[in-house]
């Protein structure tokens, strides 16, 4: 079996052999890693200042090696706060009017990207298998490939692929879609993101589909494309939910809501996720259904994320005052309709609350997948499933029929479904449930690696 070589952007090191990592990503890769042997490349977080980044660091664990490399200041603003947060992630969310292009970040993200290959080659071995995750690296394959190597390289976006109207507007899409054509296997979430990849290369005039859309023939290569739902580890976070619910936070935010009906929404502060709306939606639920008052406490939990980036600071506050606003609106004496965590939990709190919840609220205007919403349904108990309100706009939403597919732009609609699934017989719960946890059983986090190292690895 070929050696396994990951390329991310961020690498998450165990602090010592076997240790758990937190994400089920990375458990996942790890688990691929240590199967076949190999290496996990990226960035280590940090800066050099100004200097060029020194040797990288090595370091071993088992059967992985995990090489990490320093950035300059400049690299750290050009490709990743500009190029792939400030033009990447907004076009590929449909944000046409949040990208802001700069041609030193344009050059700035090639320019990295030819850096990491540089950094990387030294390390490969002929016959590696090479797979390289997210937007940050697109143009990854390509570098590699000038520099002679054959391997076979995969892709994987983790986020969602744009339809031809919105990606062609990004100055720089033919280089983006010259760097994907490098691969042999690209990989989306869904069948609608590839859909829209291979509808942009045909409407465009610049490629063809072929063999039913599972390849693409564009800029003098045929490779692969597929959508890999991504997921979790799904047994073992119902497991952890269970063993969580008696976790001693978990209790004291049990008698802290006293009885009331609790509705979670978990996030990273970012615009995609519909944070904004989904408060106002919660505000007109309470509106509309009066009766509910003193009945509900809806708890969102956002950690900061990208504070450098502009629009993310302007979000903080944007949220922070919109809570504060219903608060002071609709709030008693005896009674704080929204709490608002600006941080991050702990991962047995956070699958207790999960549990705890009786509506989850997973409500993005545009997200690639959403493991939220996965892992709540998967935190629940069998006997008395709480219901997930999921946005329609959810890669997740593909999969996840048992939910109530809410548009997170109609406000009332949102509320309306809050309500319905306060009201929603056991019976109901329990039948949605089971089928959204039957097909997490079966589609996890193993099954999305196997799937696409599987059908990388295939001639
Ligand atoms: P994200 O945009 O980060 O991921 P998501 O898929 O929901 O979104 O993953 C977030 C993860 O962070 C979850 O595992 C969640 O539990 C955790 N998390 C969020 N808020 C937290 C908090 N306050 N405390 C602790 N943990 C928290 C991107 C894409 C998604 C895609 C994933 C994986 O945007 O669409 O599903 O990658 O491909």
């Amino acid at each position: 079996m070929s050696r396994l070589v990951v390329v991310s952007n961020r690498v998450t090191v165990p602090k010592k052999a076997g240790d758990a990592p937190a994400g089920g990503l990375a458990v996942a890769l790890q688990a691929a890693l240590e199967e076949r042997g190999g290496i996990w490349m990226g960035w280590s977080g940090n800066s050099s200042g100004d200097r060029e980044p020194e040797k990288m660091d090595i370091r071993e664990h088992g059967n992985i090696t995990y090489a990490l490399t320093d950035l300059t200041d400049t690299d750290v603003e050009e490709y990743y706060h500009g190029f792939a947060n400030r033009v990447l992630w907004p076009i590929c969310h449909y944000r046409l009017d949040l990208a802001e292009y700069g041609r030193k970040e344009m050059a700035g993200y090639f320019r990295v990207n030819r850096f990491f290959a540089h950094k990387l080659a030294p390390l490969l071995k002929e016959d590696d298998i090479i797979w390289v995750h997210d937007y940050h690296l697109i143009p990854l394959a390509a570098e590699l490939r000038q520099m002679g190597f054959k391997n076979k390289i995969g892709f994987f976006l983790h986020i969602p692929w744009p339809p031809a109207d919105v990606l062609f507007a990004m100055p720089v899409h033919e280089q983006i879609m010259r760097g994907l054509s490098q691969y042999d296997l690209v990989g989306f979430h869904t069948d609608f993101d590839l859909d829209n990849f291979g509808g942009g290369l045909v409407r465009e005039g610049i490629g063809e589909r072929l063999e039913g859309g599972k390849k693409f023939s564009t800029y003098g290569r045929t490779f692969k494309g597929g959508a890999y739902p991504i997921s979790i580890e799904t047994e073992a976070f119902s497991k952890y939910a269970v063993k969580a619910s008696r976790n001693v936070m978990v209790k004291k935010a049990r008698q802290s809501i006293e009885g009331r009906a609790l509705i979670i929404g978990v996030d990273r502060l970012d615009y995609s996720k519909g944070i904004t709306q989904r408060i106002d939606a919660f505000e007109q639920f309470i509106r509309l259904n009066p009766a509910y008052q003193n009945q509900v406490t809806y708890l969102q939990v956002t950690p900061k994320s990208r504070s450098e980036v502009p629009e993310y600071e302007q979000m903080q506050r944007t949220v922070a005052e919109q809570a504060g606003r219903v608060n002071g609106a609709l709030g008693q004496v005896d009674w704080t309709p929204i709490r608002y965590v600006n941080r991050s939990i702990a991962r047995p709190l956070l699958a207790g609350l999960y549990r705890l919840a009786k509506i989850g609220l997973v409500t993005p205007l545009r997200d690639g997948m959403n493991l939220v919403a996965k892992e709540y349904v998967a935190a629940q108990d069998p006997e008395d499933p709480g219901v997930l309100v999921l946005s329609r706009f959810a890669g997740a939403a593909r999969e996840l029929s048992g939910a109530l597919l809410v548009n997170p732009y109609d406000i009332e609609g949102t509320a309306h479904a809050i309500a319905r699934g306060l009201t929603m017989s056991l019976d109901e719960r329990k039948q949605r449930w089971e089928k959204m946890m039957d097909h997490l059983l079966e589609y996890d986090i193993n099954r999305w690696c196997d799937d696409f190292l599987r059908d990388l690895t295939a001639e």
